[in-house]
């Protein structure tokens, strides 16, 4: 089939254009192309100068007196295009999943969601298993990945996006984002989530807390206070001096840290944090109600 198009001279090149517009299959096309385009530009200097009609049959570029090899660029790949759309599995109540949406919010990365109900335990369903054979929440996929652990899932998504803001390039910064990101996985989250299920989860079952498993627990979650304490002291942020996605995933296990009776009176930097610093976030704001309307008190 043969099309016809406009070739425009810009400098001492010719470039496709259909009444000046660029023509799909020209932009992109490679350096042979363009190389083959100035060639067409000195033997056809005339022509040249203003606008030149030509056509593309099959692989070849025709204008008058010419013949060149035409390449249109290589169309988009399965992959490539759904990469433009991460999505994530999650139920937004949960502890991951709120560090997820709040960190997605945060770096302003596109995604599509799907609902995956903790209550009725829709993270066991073979369907589920088959992307998280871990059966926790939440999960994320893009084309053939699948990626299951939150801080995995912020990191590639500020990756995805390009949001260096809240995940350093340099390799210090990086290294520090996430080294408390590791942290807070390790050992930060099974901490506060002692608190959660005494005093969150339990009283929704209408079960009782055990104020032993708090006092056994009590000593650690000091102690690990203390190191986030320390390094409040001397910075808004826990790296460097912007919000990042460390700050969004250490703030997760303590989310609910009035109901959860964190006892963030003794840990003054840390309370300042999460009270002037966190909670003060718009993105952080708008993942508050899914989890109040879960796990808050009832009416
Ligand atoms: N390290 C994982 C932990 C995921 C996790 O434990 N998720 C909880 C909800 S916050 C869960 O689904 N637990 C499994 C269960 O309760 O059966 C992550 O960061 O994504």
């Amino acid at each position: 089939m043969r099309r016809a198009l406009t070739l425009r001279r810009r400098g001492d090149r010719v470039v496709p254009g259909e009444r000046g517009r660029s023509v799909p299959g020209w932009a992109g096309a490679g350096p042979a192309l363009a190389s083959s385009v100035v060639l067409a530009s000195r033997f056809t200097p005339s022509r040249a100068r203003g606008d030149l009609d030509g056509s593309v049959s099959g692989r070849w570029l025709r204008i008058p007196g010419v013949r060149l090899p035409f390449m249109p660029p290589p169309a988009p790949s399965k992959s490539n295009r759904e990469a433009a759309m991460l999505k994530v599995y999650l139920d937004p109540c949960t502890v991951n999943c709120r560090k997820v949406l709040a960190g997605l919010d945060l770096m302003g990365a596109p995604f599509e969601r799907v609902h995956v109900d903790y209550f009725t335990e829709g993270h066991k369903k073979p369907e589920f298993l088959a992307i998280n054979p871990n059966g926790a929440l939440p999960a994320a996929t893009d084309g053939d990945l699948a990626l299951p652990e939150s801080n995995a899932i912020l990191q590639y998504a500020a990756d995805l996006n390009g949001a260096s803001q809240h995940y350093p390039k340099d390799l210090k910064r990086r290294a520090d984002v996430n080294r408390w990101m590791l942290w807070e996985a390790a050992t930060w989250f099974p901490s506060c989530y002692v608190y959660l299920v005494e005093y969150v989860v339990k009283p929704l079952l209408a079960a009782q807390p055990d104020e032993s498993i708090i006092e056994k627990e009590a000593p650690n979650w000091h102690r690990l206070a203390g190191i986030l304490d320390a390094r409040l002291a001397t910075s808004a942020w826990l790296s460097g001096d912007g919000v990042t996605i460390a700050d969004i995933a250490v703030a997760a296990p303590m989310h609910l840290h009035a109901l959860q009776r964190l006892p963030l009176g003794e840990h003054p930097n840390l309370k300042r944090w999460m009270t002037e610093g966190i909670e003060q976030l718009p993105s952080w704001q708008r993942t508050q109600d899914a989890v109040m309307n879960a796990l808050g008190p009832k009416q």
